[in-house]
């Protein structure tokens, strides 16, 4: 990661300015030309941050994202702008990790704090495309295996113990995880007037609130996040920030040609260490809330393809893990058996944290897109599906965690919620 010399300042970027501000910015002249620029689009549509894709002459590409002072919706609601220079750390990190799955940092500008990140408009937001229609489905292998590489080469058994310190001293991010530990594993919990159901779902809210078994699974998983220093997580890895561009061919795995789908994770200003199965939860419960859109909507087959989904993430992270695991950096006591234990603590981490996940954007701030673009009456059987599956999540997972052996019992609850 390269720092730049010069900068705008800390003001705001706009596409008028953008131009002038990549021509200070020396060390990217060999990405993109500052003094040819031919487009600049703003497409931020996250929470935190703008973000520019820039073009120049040759066709030439490159993404600008700068975070804003205050989250986007709420100039009230301050945000650290130091989170940038988190993100950029995550990114160099993971992206040494797995360049397969995570965008190219060309450099970094702390006093704007802006990124410079590949290009990727080929690429689609997975959630985008799940809510349209579009599956992706190769995708759940693909994040499976990125989280593994990622995970396992930050962990005591990538870096060993004293690098593992090392790095977990450097990337703290005390704002941003507090931000997490109250929108996902308090506010959705209590009355909070981040809050908000539609009429319908209140009395499921109620009945969630009430549920003692699962408040105390989201209180322990609470404190596996605030604890915990497993992995440098990608912190807020929902469908929102995954990228996707399918390979041809029906499935859009691939064709006869040779073409490769790829998916890049990005949006890690919520990255930090904490427990592993926290970055497959949140992607475990989008799925569902994925496949609860479609069952509300009334296709069942969609919802069953969806919902074998968290399976292949599953199994894609355990053979990517059980793969690296002879290369682990010590092994006085790290024989092979211990590696089925630590499996097993990460594959109920995930269930519990999919389901944490799964209520946090039915009830609280920043909801899932797939389900408030919903009418209203379909909206709430699927909402009411989300809750009612992330109570098998975090109570069921007691008896079997394997998502194997949870996935029919989503679907019952899915299924039975949406006919309701
Ligand atoms: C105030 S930030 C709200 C949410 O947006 C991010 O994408 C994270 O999911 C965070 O919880
Ligand atoms: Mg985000």
């Amino acid at each position: 990661m390269t720092a730049s010399t010069t900068s705008v300042g800390d003001e705001l970027l706009t596409a008028e300015t953008v131009p002038a501000y990549l021509s200070s910015r020396r060390e990217l002249a060999g990405v993109i030309s500052g003094s040819d620029v031919v487009s600049v689009e703003e497409v931020g549509d996250g929470n935190l941050n703008l973000v520019f894709i820039v073009k120049d002459g040759s066709g030439r590409g490159i993404v600008l994202k700068q975070s804003l002072p205050h989250v986007r919706t709420d100039p009230d609601w301050p945000m650290t702008r130091e989170r940038s220079t988190r993100e950029a750390t995550v990114l160099a990190e993971h992206h040494l990790i797995d360049p397969e799955h995570v965008p190219t940092l060309y450099g970094y500008d702390p006093i704007g704090h802006v990124l410079a990140i590949s290009e990727l408009s080929d690429h689609a937001v997975w959630r985008r495309e799940l809510t349209e229609g579009r599956d992706h489905a190769y995708a759940a292998a693909e994040l499976g295996r990125y989280v593994a590489r990622t995970s396992f080469a930050t962990s005591v058994f990538g870096l060993g113990s004293a690098r593992k310190r090392a790095l977990v001293a450097t990337t703290a991010n005390v704002e941003l995880s507090e931000i997490t530990e109250d929108l996902v594993f308090a506010e959705p919990f209590t009355d909070h007037p981040h809050n908000g159901v539609l009429p319908g779902n209140d009395d499921d809210v109620a009945a969630m609130r009430a549920d003692a078994v699962l408040r105390r699974e989201i209180g322990l998983a609470r404190i596996a996040f605030q604890n915990e220093s497993e992995s440098l997580l990608h912190g807020d890895l929902h469908t929102g920030s995954v990228l996707v561009r399918d390979g041809g061919g029906e499935d859009g795995a691939g064709d006869e040609d040779g073409a490769a789908p790829s998916v890049k994770a990005f949006d890690a200003e919520f990255g930090v260490y904490g427990p592993t199965g926290f970055d497959l939860g949140q992607l475990h419960g989008n799925l569902v809330i994925a496949q609860a859109r479609a069952a509300a909507l009334g296709d069942g087959e969609r919802a069953d393809r969806l919902g074998a989904l968290p399976a292949d993430l599953w199994r894609a992270f355990e053979a990517e893990y059980r793969a690296l695991w002879p290369t682990r950096v010590e092994d006085r006591v790290f024989g092979d058996e211990v590696l089925d234990s630590v499996l097993d603590r990460i594959r109920s981490h995930t269930a519990v944290f999919a389901a944490a996940e799964c209520i946090r954007r039915v009830v609280g701030f920043a909801k899932a897109t797939d389900l408030e673009t919903l009418d209203d009456e379909v909206r709430v059987r699927a909402a009411r599906a989300v809750l009612r599956a992330a109570r098998v999540l975090a109570v069921d997972r007691l008896d079997d965690a394997a998502p194997d052996a949870l996935a029919p019992r989503v679907a019952d609850a899915i299924r039975s919620a949406v006919t309701d």
